[in-house]
């Protein structure tokens, strides 16, 4: 397929796919069992340049918008979802920075994040504020210089390994969702410490872990935008990231397309390559198409994204919703086309399948998008309409 990508874009994709054939597909196995995130891979991360894609070009980076994060991510995560949920973070948690951040702010944390030095992350969900996003409780008082945290976080992506976090907090409880705000918390500020490491189906390479905040004092001016501008920060962001889930998707199904079409032309049954088989054939036919569907439709987001269109909550969640669901049924798929080598640790796909499934979860389930999608669809009619 033709996706008119320039120069700059080709060649993320290439060091993306070096990176990932060369320095992680060697350790992902290991990886994935362990459920750890192997120091020398973000070290490789950081060196290879792929944190500074989404980073504008004023504060060190590449200046490539989403494109560059969603090619990146789909590189990686052909050859594995877990480390792709670890990169992909970075850009999740440095997004309301970009968007939001003050000019002291982003000169002070966006060089150390394109670089790689430092990582940053995103903290919204909480036991009772996953799907209801405005149903935070982390309360952030003040005094004269200080908010106050108490509270916790949950599943949140690269805690403990990040080092800057974006938290959303209630700064005026009585006014719920208006009355949330976000703020960056430094790893290591006293009273902020991280609890429950999860124990995850897949995407086992990326840590997953609570953030505990016990009084714990942030310098006021660590505010992104304004008090009560928390909900809308983080819906901004998610509206932009969804389509890099959607990107993540699209790598993983492919990763486990190619490992299935590679099986069909060796494995042999009934003296013929399973290949030859026209049962084998339709699926493999089937899923290839609804890769390159699925690509085509994220591609198509997140150019319209980075287009600075301001109603991109729709295209996002559809990219996600699609993308996410092939993900599901192509690697189900691979599993089946391996059969029983499909189902066990020796191969890569019984763990491509695993790691799909949170991309119909994680940044809102897709029943969130289609009820997005839904509504955004009521709106634009009922605006035609006027
Ligand atoms: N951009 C800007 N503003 C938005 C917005 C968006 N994408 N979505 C909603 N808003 C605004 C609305 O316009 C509304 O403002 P007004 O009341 O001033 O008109 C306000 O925010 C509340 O919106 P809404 O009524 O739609 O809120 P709901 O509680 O119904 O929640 C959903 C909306 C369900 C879409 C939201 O909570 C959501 O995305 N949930 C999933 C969260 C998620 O992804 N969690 C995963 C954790 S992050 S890994």
């Amino acid at each position: 397929m033709y996706y008119k990508l320039s120069e700059e874009e080709l060649m993320i994709k290439e060091v993306a796919r070096n990176l990932a054939e060369e320095k992680i597909k060697p350790l992902r196995e290991e990886m994935d069992r362990e459920s750890r995130l192997f120091p020398e891979i973000r070290e490789e991360l950081g060196r290879s340049d792929l944190l500074r894609v989404s980073i504008p070009e004023e504060y060190e980076g590449l200046g490539m918008g989403f494109m560059g994060m969603a090619l990146a991510t789909e590189e990686i995560s052909i050859v594995d979802g877990g480390i792709a949920t670890a990169y992909s973070a970075n850009g999740l948690g440095a997004t309301p920075l970009i968007l939001f951040g003050s000019k002291e702010q982003k000169k002070k944390y966006l060089p150390q994040i394109a670089s790689g030095e430092k990582w940053i992350a995103f903290a919204l969900t909480e036991p009772e504020a996953g799907s209801d996003a405005g149903g935070v409780k982390l309360k952030a008082d003040k005094d004269s210089e200080n908010y106050i945290l108490n509270g916790n976080k949950i599943f949140i992506t690269n805690g403990g390994e990040a080092d800057y976090y974006v938290v959303i907090v209630a700064t005026n409880r009585e006014k719920g969702m208006r009355g949330l705000s976000a703020i960056i918390v430094e790893k290591g500020t006293e009273g902020f410490l991280f609890g429950k490491e999860e124990d995850k189906m897949g995407i086992r390479a990326s840590p997953t872990r609570e953030l505990v905040f016990t009084d714990c004092k942030v310098p006021k001016e660590n505010l992104l935008g304004k008090e009560g501008m928390g909900f809308m920060i983080a819906m901004k962001t998610l509206d932009r990231t969804r389509a890099g889930v959607a990107a993540q998707a699209v790598g993983i199904a492919q990763g486990a397309l190619n490992e299935a079409v590679s099986y069909a032309n060796v494995r042999m049954q009934f003296g013929k390559k399973i290949g030859e088989f026209q049962a084998i054939q339709i699926k493999l036919a089937e899923m290839a198409t609804k890769v390159e569907a699925a690509r085509a439709l994220t591609y198509q987001a997140v150019r319209y994204i980075d287009s600075g269109a301001s109603n991109i909550s729709k295209i996002s969640s559809q990219a996600k919703l699609f993308a996410s669901d092939v993900a599901m049924e192509v690697t189900t798929e691979a599993v089946q086309v391996l059969g029983g080598y499909g189902y066990m640790k020796d191969y890569p796909v019984e763990k491509m399948m695993r790691d799909a499934k949170i991309t119909q979860i994680y940044e809102g389930t897709n029943e969130i998008m289609k009820l997005i999608i839904a509504r955004e669809l009521l709106k634009e009619d009922l605006k035609k309409k006027r």
